[in-house]
């Protein structure tokens, strides 16, 4: 209907009325967006999160309980970092909330030391830090106003008194006993937890042989890259403790191709840690002889330990989430349709 000249003229003339528009309006739009922005800022309390990676499916559920709970409704502007893993990442992130002027500085450490100078410099902002998941090891504990995490100790206690247990369920208990452990991140808390707990118990039992631990950096590829070289290295394993599940699978997957048999009715019992859904599906197909619980939504949690800050009541230095142990006795329908992640 119209010619190509006809439309030329009709953009020039939108153009016209849009400069025109933003010219006589402009100006106003954009000093209301400003301003709202900054009254949003200034009514919500602003959080600064950073988050240590994104390497297991413990950390994916770990970032959505954060994200889920400083939502704009619950009154919160967050602002959220992944660190990919590194602790550089961490201090660099850190130091970027203390030049905003956030609120609070929430953060989980990916290993516990080298923290004392930035926690210094957030100490001497007046920005109070609260640890998440992970602890850090300075001498000073007024660096940090609390934590919110596990017991990483108990958990590896926890799996220690299960293979007591079971040793004697199985009339095994003065057989020896071989074991090998894959380790997360090491310096992690989680990790030197885990480990150090478990070894207390293994301490008490001269039967159990722990023929190596060795690091497979929490992640799923590593878990079976690590089990490859153990069965390749140890002829006769009894036991793997894998200090996660996505260690777990990896490793379930090198001792399968092996030839080797997993779990309740195999040649090698597994044990893991976090009890992800994808785990305890497994721990009810008897794949997995026992998951040690380990509870990644802490976003309630810290919401209350704000709440408590905000009201300027007292807090404790330390605040643990509540944790399980599941065997093929107890993941019942229920637990496993329970599971968010
Ligand atoms: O078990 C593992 C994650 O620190 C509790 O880190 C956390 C551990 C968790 O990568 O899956």
């Amino acid at each position: 209907m119209f010619g190509k000249r006809s439309y030329g003229v009709i953009a020039v003339g939108i153009l016209l009325v849009m400069t025109l528009f933003l010219l006589l309006f402009g100006s106003r739009l954009f000093t209301d967006i400003e301003e709202e922005a900054h009254i949003t800022q200034e009514n919500r309390i602003v959080v600064g999160v950073s988050q240590l990676g994104s390497e297991s499916g413990w950390r994916t559920a770990n970032t959505e309980s954060v994200q889920n709970a400083f939502t704009q409704q619950n009154g919160y502007f967050l602002i959220f970092h992944n660190a990919r893993q590194k602790q550089e990442n961490q201090l660099k992130a850190i130091r970027s909330f203390i030049s905003q002027r956030v609120d609070y500085i929430i953060f989980s450490p990916v290993v516990e030391t080298g923290w004392e100078t930035v926690l210094q410099e957030a100490k001497e902002a007046g920005i109070p830090v609260i640890l998440m998941d992970r602890k850090v090891d300075v001498e000073d504990e007024s660096l940090y106003v609390t934590c919110v995490g596990s017991d990483f100790e108990e958990e590896g206690e926890k799996a220690g008194h299960w293979l007591e247990g079971e040793l004697v369920r199985q009339n095994r208990s003065s057989q020896s006993v071989n074991i090998v452990i894959l380790a997360g991140t090491e310096g992690s808390s989680s990790q030197i937890g885990r480990s150090a707990g478990f070894a207390t118990v293994a301490d008490r039992h001269g039967n159990w042989n722990i023929l190596e631990e060795k690091c497979a950096e929490f992640t799923s590829t590593k878990g079976k890259e690590v089990m490859k070289t153990f069965l390749r290295r140890y002829p006769d394993i009894d036991v793997v403790v894998s200090q996660n599940d996505d260690m777990t699978f990896g490793a379930i997957e090198a001792i399968k191709e092996s030839g080797r048999t997993v779990g309740v009715n195999g040649d090698i019992m597994i044990i893991s840690y976090d009890a992800l859904g994808d785990a305890l599906e497994m721990v009810a197909d008897g794949a997995i002889n026992v998951d040690i619980e380990c509870n990644p939504n802490q976003g309630e949690y810290l919401l209350e330990v704000i709440d408590m800050l905000e009201a300027e009541e007292p807090i404790e230095k330390r605040y643990y989430v509540e944790e399980d142990v599941f065997t093929i006795e107890n993941v019942t329908e229920e637990v496993l349709n329970g599971r968010t992640y």
